[in-house]
């Protein structure tokens, strides 16, 4: 990052809402993001979704929709790296500057993010559901245990266009570790699965006006339900990283080892292994060392 940035102070977490964050697994943010950057990454992921590509990838298995893939939630990952519009977004600098105060970390740079179209639900089908999952048990390779994801709608959101919806607190369960069905829309038994009850009140909608947007923990559980409003429901999910997080090796409970798609773009560190600091793949948002006064 060879800019130096200056922040308004008042749109970052105090320490109080910090401690909140701990306790909750999220957080809210003020309405920090201009309209208009907003709209032209509406205008990006658009095009990415006809096809235009700005960068082109090394192959990697990730999920890249593409007309064809079917009617339900459009799910485009490493958006910010193959599509400038969508990387202006991801990169504002706020959004790191938010995650340093929520993660307590000097640095944050991105892990990936994830450009997610969820269309109007057609009644009968729930196909426009995204099922309840912690973004942790995507990510078993990683070191960290303090890294979250900022969730940025493009509109307005409500419960009625399938706002994402968080379980409080439910980033300090065990319970929580391996919940990982992204595409499951059965939103309905997740205590039964999971073994435990959750009130009602723990089940929290995120509702949002345009230029906000919120961040959950790497091992808060959440969800959206179908969008019912007559128009398609658009977020970038930016998910983010603390200075500290490295890769370890890791085995799925079969042995096979994991391999994700991140460890496919990146360079590898003296030891061979996948480098999770590769400025290319994982550029810094946000660093208190080129902050200024
Ligand atoms: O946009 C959604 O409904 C899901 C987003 C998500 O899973 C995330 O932000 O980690
Ligand atoms: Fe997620």
């Amino acid at each position: 990052m060879s800019t130096s940035f200056h922040i308004d102070p008042s749109l970052l977490p105090s320490e109080d809402d910090v401690r909140r964050y701990e306790e909750t697994g999220y957080y809210v943010t003020k309405t920090v993001l201009p309209h208009d950057l907003l709209d032209r990454c509406a205008v990006a992921i658009a095009e990415h979704h006809q096809g235009r590509r700005d960068h082109k990838l090394p192959k990697a298995r990730y999920t890249d929709w593409k007309p064809g893939d079917g009617d339900g939630v459009r799910n485009n990952e490493f958006c910010s790296l193959q599509n400038d519009g969508v990387k202006e977004l991801a990169m504002f600098p706020v959004i790191g500057a938010i995650a340093a105060r929520l993660a307590r970390s000097p640095l944050i740079r991105l892990f990936d993010d994830q450009a997610i179209y969820k269309p109007t639900d057609q009644g009968s089908n729930s196909n426009s559901t995204v099922g309840w999952h912690t973004d942790h048990s995507y990510w078993s390779t990683c070191t960290s245990n303090k890294m979250l994801t900022a969730w940025i709608p493009l509109h307005d959101t409500s419960v009625a266009n399938g706002t994402l919806t968080v379980v409080e607190g439910s980033h300090l369960w065990r319970e929580s570790e391996h919940v990982r069905q992204f595409n499951n829309v059965d939103l309905e038994s997740l205590g039964r699965w999971i073994g435990r009850d959750i009130p009602d009140s723990a089940i929290k909608p995120i509702v949002l006006k345009k230029g906000q947007f919120s961040f959950h923990h790497m091992r808060a559980l959440h969800a959206s339900a179908p969008n019912i409003a007559p128009y398609p429901r658009i977020a970038l999910a930016v998910h983010l990283q603390d200075e500290d997080n490295h890769y370890q090796p890791f085995s799925s409970t079969d042995g096979q080892p994991i391999v994700l798609a991140h460890d496919q773009l990146c360079r590898r560190d003296e030891n061979g292994m996948p480098d999770y600091s590769d400025p290319c793949v994982f550029p810094t948002l946000w660093s208190e060392r080129a902050v200024t006064a």
